[in-house]
């Protein structure tokens, strides 16, 4: 069914005698989608949402490939941006987080307690400052189609629950790859580390790090309690959304019909990923924390007040890279979160 689909749009393309030629051409057999967590987790899966819709509805002129663990650049998450821009990577899943080296502007999303609940994100992202950052990657040379969500990142450790900032003190945190956690980690007294998540697992393991931060939904796909992470903390000090993007080129060998198809599945796609990734957490019970606690995991829910004390702690932080960021585009998304919280 599916060849035969194929083979009268070949003919039909023929027939026509127009840019049949070029289509072979430009059309590559498999299209690489880079993506740092694999179908197990709502990342992955909003991933291989996107390719499978894609295929179904190009049929089949788009065949798209999952390359998990971001292993198109040997697992260096921090690379994966400029590998697209050039052309190693086609499409991509990928992380505000990752890309922020990069994308300055991402680090909007990874200022601590910029956002305090799930309509403070999609708020920001839906936004102006969502648009301001769409277009400063597809300045940086990578065309955005849509918004996913990776989630908050709540933090765990392998030593004590963590109640207050003192709590942090000389803990060895795994952090990703942009300063600015070295920054907050730093401020909260902890002693952040550097490195991707491929090493992160093990390092957690032989107790190299006491401590790391990820989505609950991670933490439970990646099974980080049978790595000592035995305390969480719901702090909920910042969310990294994901964005679907294709490599320029790319883009420009497909026909306008088969580009709306991309970026239309990307969106829908991103809004199934997204309702994954906080499936769970949104419901009154909230029963993914059930869950954990079930694994015998401590997680401890702070007060507000608690809050507030790594809130304050980590503010120097936060208007040191207000600047970094850009002041307008961070007032901008202060705006949006403020007008969602009425
Ligand atoms: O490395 C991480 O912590 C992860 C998987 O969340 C990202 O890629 C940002």
């Amino acid at each position: 069914m599916k060849l035969r689909s194929l083979l009268a749009l070949t003919l039909a393309a023929a027939a026509l005698g127009t840019g049949g030629g070029a289509w072979a051409q430009t059309y590559k057999s498999e299209y690489k989608m880079s993506l740092v967590l694999g179908p197990a987790f709502p990342w992955g899966k909003s991933g291989e949402i996107w390719a499978d819709l894609v295929r179904e509805r190009t049929q089949g002129r788009i065949n798209i490939k999952l390359y998990p663990g971001t292993s198109l650049v040997q697992g260096d998450q921090t690379r994966e941006f400029t590998a697209l821009r050039q052309g190693v990577i086609d499409l991509a899943v990928g992380s505000t987080i990752n890309w922020s080296p990069q994308v300055k502007s991402l680090n909007l999303f990874s200022m601590p307690f910029l956002m305090p609940n799930f309509a403070a994100i999609d708020a920001v992202t839906q936004g102006p400052a969502g648009a301001e950052i769409f277009k400063a990657v597809d300045k940086a040379g990578v065309l955005p189609l849509a918004w996913g969500e990776n989630g908050y990142r709540e933090i765990s450790n392998s030593k004590h629950a963590i109640r207050t900032p003192a709590d942090l003190k000389g803990l060895k945190i795994r952090v990703v790859g942009s300063p600015l956690f070295l920054d907050t980690f730093t401020a909260l007294g902890a002693n952040p580390t550097q490195m991707s998540w491929a090493d992160a697992q093990p390092a957690m393991a032989s107790g190299a790090v006491d401590g790391q931060e990820n989505p609950l939904a991670v933490y439970m796909a990646a099974k980080l309690n049978t790595v000592e992470q035995k305390h969480i903390t719901l702090w909920g000090y910042v969310a990294d959304p994901l964005i679907f993007v294709v490599n320029k080129e790319i883009w420009a060998g497909w026909s306008e019909a088969d580009r709306a198809i991309v970026k239309q599945a990307a969106v829908d796609a991103g809004q199934q990923g997204k309702a994954l990734a906080r499936k769970g957490l949104v419901e009154a019970d909230k029963p993914l924390v059930k869950q954990l606690a079930g694994l015998g995991v401590t997680v401890t829910e702070l007060t507000p007040a608690q809050r507030k004390a790594f809130v304050d702690a980590t503010r120097p932080v936060y208007d040191k890279w207000k600047t970094q960021v850009g002041a307008e585009l961070v007032s901008q998304a202060e705006k949006s979160v403020a007008d969602s919280q009425k």
